[in-house]
């Protein structure tokens, strides 16, 4: 097997075994193609809680400015998470998905108001954290 085979087996399996990754295609090419295409339909992000992080790496998300993106959460963990977004200033809409048991899942949205950086994190686990990033 050429070296190059190799890598591709390595990036298909990544692919199976993380199932939350297609998010990051969302993030990078997907995002892209519909700003190109100006297209109508609504950008999505996936998070799959799972052994207790979103995605394995908490991954930063990237907004625009009054631009909705549509936000599933899936806990695929035994033990029970949520994702909370919360802004005193009102600088982006408050998200709650309430306590999500394995299994569950909460379609929400992000949208956010004001250029910044905020955070969404599961209320159960200080660990599960990450940014969100948004700009005009
Ligand atoms: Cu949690």
């Amino acid at each position: 097997m050429s070296v190059r085979n190799n890598v591709i087996a390595v990036v298909a399996i990544s692919f199976i075994v993380v199932g939350g990754l297609w998010a990051y295609g969302n993030l990078s090419k997907e995002g892209e193609r519909q700003k190109e295409e100006g297209a109508l339909s609504v950008e999505g992000i996936l998070l799959v809680a799972q052994r207790s992080t979103f995605n394995g790496t908490n991954p930063e998300i990237r907004v625009s400015v009054n631009v909705p993106k549509k936000l599933v959460v899936v806990n695929e963990d035994a033990v029970t998470h949520d994702l909370q977004i919360k802004d005193s200033a009102g600088g982006i809409l408050n998200v709650n998905t309430a306590p999500l048991k394995g299994g569950q899942h909460f379609n929400a949205a992000i949208v956010a108001y004001k250029p910044g950086t905020y955070e969404y994190f599961c209320s159960f686990h200080p660990g599960m954290r990450g940014k969100i990033v948004a700009e005009n």
